[in-house]
């Protein structure tokens, strides 16, 4: 299987993120694709080839345009504010919420990193820009690879993109690479398109994203809401609205939850995809799912992985696997080759 991987993520380097009233080191640090790099060319696992470059006009089918300038500028508004800003990364720290204004963009730099985002864990970087394009590239290339025929493709991105909304970022994410590869499938002639999401987070981007369409199947397996980011969507009654009504599928799930329990998840994911009749299958591949994972607390082994690799390939639809999170780095190597290399031994 091709990996498509772009060496440009590792301009993107978080110093610190804001977590329970104070600065902690950024999990999405730039080893965590390095490991996944080195993992999958000590296996063998197929060739690496870089993306294509894109053109910003192609974000433009998932992303607002005002969001996309606001990305492009955000790093030289965000040096003008204080010459000194260039030694430190921006956080947002103010937000509109109800009954505010969201129609107008600010000349203030800090109020519009608000009105873009939605927390304070993830900071926007000199090279997140560069970074989050060069994923996106590698989702969209990955897309059309799979649709001139491959049985397969890998998007190895960083920064991850499944919280990434029309106009917002958060959650690491500020491109939703998963969405620009569905969409690709659908410009390319996909009738009709799931996204299974098996990150421990909800994709509250990608769901948003795709809400109120039928030709985008998002279905995902994460941890409850209820306890868990992003906290404020996710939950199994939300079935999607208008044209999109009962195309989203969220599969809940408690912390604390064993592989067999998730397994069954998986299933249930898999099944809702079967009856759905797509055409084409994006796998947003989170391995935070993982026992180890410092961030989340499903229970998944490193061996697990492999078999979640089987349990896709009895979709019988060529997958764009699209990295998202995996924190524990000494192990997202390991488990994320192990979901392809169950994938390639069963495909
Ligand atoms: C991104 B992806 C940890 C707080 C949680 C947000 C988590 C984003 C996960 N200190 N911050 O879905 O893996
Ligand atoms: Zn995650």
């Amino acid at each position: 299987m091709k990996t498509f991987f772009n060496a440009e993520h590792a301009h993107h380097e978080g110093m610190v993120e804001m977590f329970r009233g104070e600065f902690v080191p950024c999990f999405d640090v730039p080893a965590r694709a390095e490991r996944v790099l080195v993992e999958m060319r000590r296996r063998g696992l197929g060739t690496m080839a870089n993306p294509a470059p894109i053109k910003d006009e192609a974000l433009l089918r998932v992303h607002a345009p005002r969001y996309v300038d606001f990305l492009r500028d955000a790093w030289s508004s965000w040096v003008a504010l204080d010459p000194a800003n260039a030694y430190r990364d921006a956080l947002p720290s103010v937000w509109p919420v109800r009954q505010h204004r969201t129609d107008v963009v600010p000349d203030n730099f800090a109020a519009r990193l608000g009105l873009f985002s939605f927390d304070a864990g993830t900071p926007l970087t000199q090279g997140a820009w560069r970074a989050a394009r060069g994923g996106a590239a590698c989702a969209i290339a990955a897309a059309r690879h799979v649709q001139t025929g491959a049985k397969g493709a890998f998007a190895l991105t960083r920064p991850p993109g499944h919280h990434a909304g029309y106009d917002f970022f958060g959650g690491y994410c500020f491109l939703n690479n998963a969405a620009l590869a569905a969409q690709t499938l659908r410009d390319g002639g996909a009738e009709r398109v799931a996204v299974l999401d098996i990150d421990y987070h909800h994709g509250n981007g990608t769901q948003s994203l795709f809400y109120e369409r039928a030709d985008v199947v998002y279905v995902s397996i994460h941890a409850d809401p209820r306890t868990d980011y992003p906290f404020y969507l996710g939950h199994a009654d939300e079935r999607g609205c208008g044209p999109g009504e009962g195309s989203n599928v969220n599969l809940p799930l408690p912390r604390g939850t064993p592989f067999g329990v998730w397994r069954a998840a998986l299933a249930q994911a898999l099944h809702v995809i079967a009856e759905a009749r797509v055409d084409a299958l994006v796998v947003s591949l989170g391995v935070d799912t993982f026992e180890g994972d410092p961030i989340s607390g499903f229970l998944l082994c490193s061996d697990d992985y492999l078999q979640v690799g089987e349990e896709i390939a009895y979709a019988h639809l060529p997958p764009v696997f699209v990295l998202e999170g995996g924190y524990a780095v000494d192990a997202i190597g390991v488990n994320v080759a192990n979901v392809l290399e169950g994938y390639v031994a069963c495909q």
